[in-house]
């Protein structure tokens, strides 16, 4: 199982997985890469354990070795629970080529940041409208990644929400350090639910007003807007793959918008592009379907999707404004709406405009998200 799952991460991870990245030199943003395959829990592996894709792996010499150095791997993770991960600064920048650059002439926060991405991955289009932003010089294994220019280095934050919250935090106060801020939000080893170890940034979700609350904000428009992020990343987010995926055709089509936007013409050998457009999406169709099981979505997978939309919508629209945030975007918009561009060439983008009202509201927070790239108050 586990040598399946290694496998599996490393088909995932390897090349056909391109990515790129970008560059702001004085401010805000990013762009392109190319695709997220979106499947994060290791126990999507044992459907490809069914599907036979390495069933040859798995002989009893390398379980019982497996299983040995697994036995030690536990004990050790437990000895880990709630122990925090030093937070280190590169003392270089790592030599990766941006693949963009963007400097904002409105940008007034002085930072210089380098975003790590792939176009076409959802959480990476979360960090996108707020700014925008390759890892081998990281031991954190996922993206995005932020690297932040900082005194004496540079400093890389980890996961998405972290850094949306903590650039939202130092855009509130920016007499704070990134450093200092990054501190703030440790990583603390952990087991999750179904026992598997891993590293959680706990109050990844929390702003760091330091004593001094927004004054345009009462604080249950804090706690919604922190409830609606998490509701992005938890529940919105998995009605994606299954939905892209869907159909052997559509995961062809999803595959080939990605290969457009990524530009793996570019980057890849005809052959290799080629193989990877057609491994990925039979791959994927095929582990869209565990993952619509995995999250309980419909038989027919889109109503799940309109249903998640419409009730998103149906919570803006008791507020009566254009945005949850109000008459600007907030955060929580600015998350759903980073999980819905992340698949904005898909059939079931079009597909959920025609049938749910999301266009208008998607198209407002696209018009803040374009006038204001750059400007340090997108969030308000
Ligand atoms: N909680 C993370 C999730 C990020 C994530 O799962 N990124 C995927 C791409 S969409 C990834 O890098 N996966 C590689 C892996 O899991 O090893 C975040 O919000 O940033
Ligand atoms: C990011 O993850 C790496 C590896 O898990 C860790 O060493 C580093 O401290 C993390 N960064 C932050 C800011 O927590």
């Amino acid at each position: 199982m586990n040598a399946a799952r290694k496998l599996t991460r490393f088909a995932e991870r390897a090349r056909f997985l391109k990515k790129y990245y970008f560059t702001s030199q004085n401010g805000i943003i990013g762009i392109p890469g190319s695709f997220c395959t979106m499947v994060q829990q290791p126990q999507r592996t044992h459907g490809l354990v069914k599907l036979g894709v390495i069933g040859a792996v798995t002989g009893t010499a390398v379980g019982a070795g497996y299983a040995y150095y697994k036995i030690n791997e536990a004990r050790e993770n437990i000895a880990l629970e709630g122990t925090q991960l030093e937070t280190t600064l590169l003392k270089y920048k790592p030599p990766v080529t941006p693949s963009r650059k963007i400097a904002s002439p409105v940008d007034a926060t002085g930072l210089k940041l380098t975003l790590f991405q792939y176009q076409t991955c959802p959480f990476c289009c979360k960090v996108d409208p707020v700014l925008r932003k390759e890892i081998g010089w990281s031991s954190y294994k996922k993206v995005p990644i932020l690297l932040t220019k900082v005194e004496g280095g540079y400093q890389p934050l980890n996961d998405s929400t972290m850094i949306v919250s903590l650039l939202a935090s130092y855009l509130h106060d920016t007499s704070h350090k990134i450093e200092e801020l990054a501190n703030y939000y440790p990583s603390v080893a952990m087991h999750d639910e179904n026992g598997n170890f891993k590293y959680e940034i706990i109050n990844k979700y929390f702003l760091m007003f330091n004593k001094q609350l927004p004054k345009d904000r009462s604080m249950n428009e804090i706690t919604e807007e922190r409830n609606w992020r998490k509701w992005a990343d938890e529940v919105f987010v998995h009605t994606l793959s299954p939905n892209v995926y869907r159909t052997l055709d559509e995961s062809y089509r999803t595959f080939n918008w990605f290969s457009e936007v990524g530009q793996w013409k570019e980057y890849f050998p005809t052959w290799e592009q080629m193989l990877i457009v057609n491994v990925g999406a039979t791959a994927m169709w095929l582990i869209g379907k565990r993952l619509k099981k995995r999250h309980r979505l419909k038989d027919d997978v889109r109503q799940s999707l309109y249903d998640e939309a419409n009730y998103w919508l149906r919570a803006i629209k008791a507020r009566g404004t254009t945005f949850m945030g109000g008459s600007k975007p907030d955060l929580s918009d600015l998350a759903v709406y980073g999980v819905l561009k992340s698949i904005e060439g898909c059939d079931a983008f079009q597909d959920l405009l025609t049938h749910t009202n999301i266009g208008n509201w998607y198209n407002a927070v696209k018009e803040q998200v374009e006038t204001h790239s750059g400007s340090v108050n997108l969030s308000r």
